[in-house]
């Protein structure tokens, strides 16, 4: 059995037409990060904060997986090879690539979150400034993501799997963001072959092993195809 433990970032969505963050052009080209992705932004603006949002859950309802996300959901099947897909992505395109379990370390834009009681339930395509929590009424909802300040979730979970990791694949992210950006480290220090695929490398390029460079929609297929030969 091969342990493999995944990351993927925005660059795996972008050929599905999602925006990434940092590209010339991305989100973080046309909103303030002060302003959408942290809680005092929140605090200050929820209704800019819920529209940014509900753009982007519209967005991603409008996408459909590509081959990336689809060879990942193979991968996730093959039978001798125990993966865990930890992704900063807050769209579910590789849930609808086929893959049966994957850790949204950044949240899901399909998940609301009780800032009161934390209880979480399936967010309608529009949220407000001011909704109410199903369970406790009070009017805290917020959008179920990880702001900058905020800690990623199972975050427990995801240093386990690096410790045990033969393989760790880092897919279209740009190594920016701590933690994320620091799983490399984690696994090389376990002893884990580290792969980078990315259009070009990436902040933490030169920690990595290897690197495979294209667009994830030829590089990733053709990888999994060369691990899943190698079974
Ligand atoms: C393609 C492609 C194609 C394009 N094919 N590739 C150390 C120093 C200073 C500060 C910190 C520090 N450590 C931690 C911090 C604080 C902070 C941080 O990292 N700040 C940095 C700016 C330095 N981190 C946090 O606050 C985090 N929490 C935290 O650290 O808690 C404490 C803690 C303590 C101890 C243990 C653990 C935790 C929380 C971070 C939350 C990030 N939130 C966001 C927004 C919310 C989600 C959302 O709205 O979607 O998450 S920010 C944004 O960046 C989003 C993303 O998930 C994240 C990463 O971006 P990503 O995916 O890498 O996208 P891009 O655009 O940057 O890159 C795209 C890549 O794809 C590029 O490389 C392209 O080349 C490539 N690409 N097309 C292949 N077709």
């Amino acid at each position: 059995m091969r342990n493999i433990v995944i990351l993927t970032g925005a660059g795996i969505s972008a050929e599905s037409g999602i925006e990434t963050f940092r590209a010339d052009t991305g989100l973080w080209a046309q909103h303030k990060v002060e302003d959408v992705a942290t809680p005092e932004g929140f605090a200050r603006d929820p209704a800019r904060v819920m529209a940014f949002y509900n753009n982007r859950r519209a967005n991603a309802a409008a996408a459909r997986p590509n081959a990336a996300h689809q060879a990942l959901g193979r991968l996730d099947a093959a039978e001798d090879v125990n993966l865990l897909l930890v992704t900063q992505n807050i769209d579910d395109l590789h849930e609808r690539g086929g893959s049966a379990h994957v850790l949204h370390m950044h949240g899901a834009v399909n998940s609301a979150l009780c800032a009161a009681c934390d209880h979480r339930w399936p967010a309608p395509s529009e949220m407000h400034a001011g909704d109410s929590c199903p369970a406790c009424d009070a009017a805290t909802a917020r959008p179920d993501i990880v702001w900058f300040g905020e800690m990623p979730y199972q975050m427990d979970r995801i240093f386990a799997a690096l410790s045990q990791a033969d393989i760790f694949v880092a897919i279209g992210t740009s190594g920016n963001v701590y933690p994320a950006a620091g799983f490399v480290a984690e696994a090389a220090r376990a002893g884990a072959h580290t792969i980078e695929i990315n259009l070009e490398p990436s902040a933490v390029g030169s920690q990595f092993d290897e690197a495979i460079m294209g667009p994830a929609t030829q590089t990733v297929p053709a990888w999994v195809n060369s691990v899943l030969s190698k079974a």
